[in-house]
């Protein structure tokens, strides 16, 4: 996110976040997501991955959802029951976009 507070399609891109989550997610079509709107995109990735439901991810779907890194994947495991919640993939995604 820069100083603005929006993020363009390319800085979503480094947080792992796809073109298609980028667009359902901007909601005024103005080319950026804002705070609001970069919350939604990762709602909808995070749904998007969740196959079962059951409001974690495991690994397998936390790469769909654009996790790339096992070690994101852990270090963002705050409760280390081996999955990640929303705010645990929010972590791993802010680390990776770094
Ligand atoms: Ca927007
Ligand atoms: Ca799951
Ligand atoms: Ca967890």
């Amino acid at each position: 996110m820069n100083k603005d507070g929006t993020v363009s399609l390319a800085e979503a891109k480094r947080f792992g976040i796809t073109s298609k989550a980028f667009h359902q997610a901007n909601a005024d079509k103005d080319g950026s997501l804002d705070t609001k709107e970069f919350a939604d995109a990762i709602a909808i990735q995070f749904a998007a991955a969740n196959a079962d439901n059951d409001g974690t991810l495991d690994w397998k779907e936390a790469q769909k959802a654009g996790v790339r890194s096992k070690k994101a994947f852990e270090e963002a495991d705050s409760d280390k029951d081996g999955t990640l919640d929303i705010a645990e993939y929010l972590v791993a995604l802010t680390a990776q976009a770094k």
